[in-house]
């Protein structure tokens, strides 16, 4: 048999067996059609960017190894992104940073950027049917010390509030050009490794300069603001936390990113969403893995992403929450790196979409707890991946490990060659 005929018919067969607890595959499928990832364009480079190749990366983040093959500049950058993609089944999004600009080999400093650096970006995304987002960005550069938007030198916070208002000036008319709304996200490494004399002071600060940044209104852009637990070399104290952006989100309507290596290691991010979409417009995700601390390891399909996926599907708000991916591994293939992060965060969502949500739910209302139980314990082996294989078939890439290799012949042929 075919590869494609043994996946037909394990299909046929999983759909019955989902019926019988009366899921409907082929509604998942439909819905699958609805998702698409954010790809975050720094895994393909190391968080370089295309200001100054030699700079090293700053804010408390840190990318481990030198494995052959990083995007040099921005014509392999955008090639690795399309190979990856080519992996991936549905159309997708490019999340850039500000320092991956078109700069054309002028040095443009963080607050001239304009989008005319990013036209071309908005014309090849258009090309290959991606929608872009955004993100400022405060680290790797001789003005990113310990605190940017948060620091009481006023010439320093001047520079990152032009900056920032900026990017979401860039966003805007991304979000224009798409006709889709462009993602912002705004995050800051302010911080410092000891516990300073007083922490409301750097907070206050925080919270003024967000208040300038957002003082202009847009239609196009959505502002996303993403907390932390705290970054290397600035370990004591996070300017802003979690509950700082939980508040500010909350009180001046803006979307939270959860990053899902910016909690304590058994904090359960999954349990966030639903407080979150009682108390602020959307929600923005970093989908990473920390493995002891915030490490940005490539995202494989565990407990957490399959607790996060659950949640978002029993709450029904695929439509409000806008799925970001967020880590680095310079270890292996990094195009590599993004076909299984973004596989991995597609199974998750197939198996929550999958889940008998219907019985489950009568279980609890009767009071049947043993039942629940059981049912969430077996609903974790029905044949999800024949209905995942069926996804990929349908979508015109690799079913299962195929897609191993056409990255190893894309290394022999391209990355082992720069
Ligand atoms: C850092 C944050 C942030 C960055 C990117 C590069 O801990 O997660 O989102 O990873 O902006
Ligand atoms: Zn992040």
């Amino acid at each position: 048999m075919t590869k494609e005929k043994t996946t037909q018919s394990a299909f046929e067969i999983a759909k019955e067996r989902y019926a019988a607890i009366g899921v409907d595959v082929d509604q998942a499928l439909a819905a699958m059609k609805k998702i698409s990832l954010s790809l975050h364009c720094w895994q393909a480079d190391d968080v370089t960017g295309f200001e100054n190749q030699d700079a090293a990366l700053s804010g408390g983040i840190q990318v481990t190894g030198n494995y052959p093959g990083r995007a040099r500049n921005i014509e392999e950058l955008r090639a690795d992104i399309l190979k990856a993609t080519s992996y991936i089944a549905g159309s997708h999004r490019l999340s850039l940073h500000e320092i991956y600009g078109d700069f054309q080999g002028k040095v443009v400093d963080r607050d001239e950027v304009e989008p005319a650096h990013f036209q071309s970006w908005m014309e090849w995304a258009k090309a290959n049917g991606m929608k872009l987002d955004f993100n400022s960005t405060s680290f790797s550069h001789p003005k990113s010390g310990d605190l940017t938007l948060a620091n009481p030198d006023k010439g320093i916070r001047d520079f990152w509030i032009e900056h920032t208002k900026r990017c979401r000036w860039i966003s805007e008319e991304m979000g224009k050009f798409q006709h889709d709304p462009c993602m912002m996200n705004l995050w800051v490494h302010d911080g410092s490794k000891e516990v300073p004399a007083n922490r409301l002071k750097y907070r206050r600060i925080l919270e003024q300069s967000l208040d300038e940044i957002f003082a202009t209104e847009y239609k196009n852009m959505k502002d996303c603001i993403e907390a932390k637990l705290f970054g290397i070399g600035l370990e004591s104290y996070t300017v802003g936390s979690y509950d700082f952006y939980l508040g500010y989100g909350a009180k001046k309507g803006k979307i939270v990113t959860l990053d899902t290596g910016h909690f304590h290691l058994t904090e359960s991010v999954a349990d966030k969403v639903s407080s979150l979409l009682l108390f602020t417009p959307e929600i923005m995700l970093h989908v990473s893995r920390p493995i002891r601390w915030d490490s940005d390891h490539v995202v494989i399909m565990n407990d957490d992403l399959a607790d996060l996926t659950r949640e978002i599907i029993r709450c029904d708000a695929l439509d409000r929450v806008h799925i970001g991916l967020d880590y680095f591994d310079a270890t292996i293939n990094r195009i590599g790196a993004y076909v299984i992060g973004c596989r991995a965060t597609q199974k998750a969502f197939l198996q929550a979409l999958l889940e008998p949500a219907a019985l489950l739910e009568q279980y609890e209302t009767e009071g049947k707890y043993f039942e629940r139980l059981a049912l969430q314990e077996e609903a974790k082996s029905l044949p999800w991946n024949a209905v995942f294989d069926m996804y990929c078939l349908q979508n015109d890439v690799p079913v299962g490990e195929d897609f191993i290799a056409g990255i190893q012949a894309y290394e022999r042929e391209v990355t082992s060659k720069r």
